[in-house]
């Protein structure tokens, strides 16, 4: 089976703590504050690699785990930097946020490479925090967790051609005619349940075809194997469109039409793309007359009429679909257009907190840069406990809160902590 689409989880690694620790050097009574900072997380990163092709080795990773940062220690040592995990991925792979439903990367290269999620910053030591008022400071910090997310990894199959059309048709049949590929063929509608990929070979060149599920009336809206796989052929430079000219279950020129439409109604751009039309089962008695009724009705656009049984003017078709990919090499695989939908947006000035009532005593305070400030904190001294409160005071969030309503003694929660309102701190 073609595997092309894996959702899992990934935590970057977490970043060292900061260390609290003094100097101890003979006859040097009370050294200064010595405590190194963290070292970074590791990060999580994607990266192209042209030999693979399906996401395989990521199905079986329900999460991707980061490497820590080492803490840091006394003698002002830095913690080692936590190694970045490197995941290979195929070209082709898009990766998005299942959460904010945003494109995180769109792999497209051999050795392209993306940050993923990033490594928690390293906590600083307590040799950060000396200042004249304070010159022993016992504060130091705890790294912050690196960053997690939910992402879903899609690969759409880079084929150059893509064989469209109505099921039984015989686009499994053409794909394996036209190359190595041992694609399932059957009398029954939607035998191909996924596509399948060929490489076909014409002299010393190649190209690469991928024979896709059979669209019906409705496809575009999700109809029998529905839209999943025109996403597929969104990535090809030319489509092959192949009619059964038997007339035996459709009327060739009514099929033709139809399924042109779905197309359309999918996407513009994959309507535009280069066309050629396959006439296919030549064999079949009632076609040739078939063919040339058909003819009449298509302008502008090649047929080759084929047979997979008899093998009359295979090697034609492939030459005509080389043709077809060598005139179009230069547009890339990858439409443009499609990527305008994702843009990824960030908020620059985000506010740093939100504050809400959650009851008629209990505030709640959201906000990722308080939120680091509380995970970096270690509450084992007086010292960093007031530190946290004179900069949740610079921050606004004391006189916020006495604007909203907040009364002594009333419970003010930021994540699992929970804090008592005080009108008057006294610091
Ligand atoms: N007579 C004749 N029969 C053909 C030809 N090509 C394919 N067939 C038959 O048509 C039927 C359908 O062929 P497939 O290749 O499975 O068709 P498909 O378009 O891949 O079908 P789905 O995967 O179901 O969409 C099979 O019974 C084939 O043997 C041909 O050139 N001539
Ligand atoms: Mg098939």
């Amino acid at each position: 089976m073609f595997i092309d689409e894996v959702i899992l989880k990934i935590i970057a690694g977490k970043g060292g703590d900061g260390c609290t620790s003094f100097r101890h050097e003979k006859f040097v009574e009370m050294g200064g504050p010595d405590g190194g900072n963290g070292g970074k997380g590791g990060n999580i990163i994607f990266k192209g690699d042209e030999g693979l092709k399906t996401l395989i080795d990521l199905r079986y990773k329900k999460l991707i785990k980061g490497n820590k940062g080492e803490n840091g220690k006394g003698s002002n040592r830095t913690g080692a930097k936590g190694e970045d995990v490197i995941i290979k991925v195929p070209v082709g792979t898009t990766v998005t946020d299942e959460e904010t439903g945003l494109i995180i990367c769109d792999i497209t290269k051999d050795k392209e490479e993306f940050i993923i999620a990033t490594g928690g910053r390293g906590g600083k030591g307590n040799a950060a925090f000396k200042t004249n008022e304070n010159k022993a400071p016992l504060t130091s910090e705890y790294g912050l967790p690196g960053e997690e997310r939910t992402i879903k990894c899609e690969l759409k199959l880079l084929a150059d051609v893509g064989l469209v059309g109505l099921p039984s048709v015989g686009k499994s049949s053409i794909i394996n005619t036209i190359s190595r590929a041992n694609a399932k063929v059957a009398s029954y509608h939607f035998t191909t349940l996924s596509p399948n990929l060929g490489v076909v070979k014409v002299n010393d060149k190649s190209f690469v075809v991928a024979d896709l599920p059979g669209l019906i009336e409705g496809a575009s809206e999700g109809v029998g194997l529905g839209d999943k796989f025109l996403k597929h052929a969104m990535r090809t430079k030319v489509i092959a469109h192949v009619v059964d000219m038997s007339g035996i279950e459709y009327d060739p020129y009514e099929s033709y039409i139809k399924v042109e439409n779905e197309l359309k109604k999918y996407n513009e751009n994959l309507y535009n793309k280069p066309r050629i039309i396959i006439a296919n089962k030549m064999d079949i008695s009632s076609s040739k007359e078939n063919l040339e009724e058909f003819s009449k009705k298509i302008k502008n656009i090649e047929i080759i009429p084929i047979s997979t049984v008899t093998k009359e003017n295979v090697d034609k078709l492939k030459y005509k679909l080389l043709d077809l990919v060598e005139k179009h090499k230069d547009t890339s695989t990858y439409d443009n257009l499609e990527f305008e939908n994702y843009v990824l947006y960030e908020f620059k000035n985000e506010k740093p907190y939100e504050i809400e009532k959650e009851s008629e005593n209990t505030w709640v305070i959201k906000g990722k840069k308080l939120e680091d400030l509380l995970r970096m904190t270690k509450f084992n001294s007086d010292e960093a406990t007031l530190k946290f409160a004179r900069k949740l005071k610079r921050m606004g969030v004391d006189e916020k809160l006495k604007e909203l309503g907040a009364k002594e003694g009333d419970i003010v929660k930021i994540l699992d902590f929970e804090f008592e309102y005080e009108e008057r701190l006294k610091y």
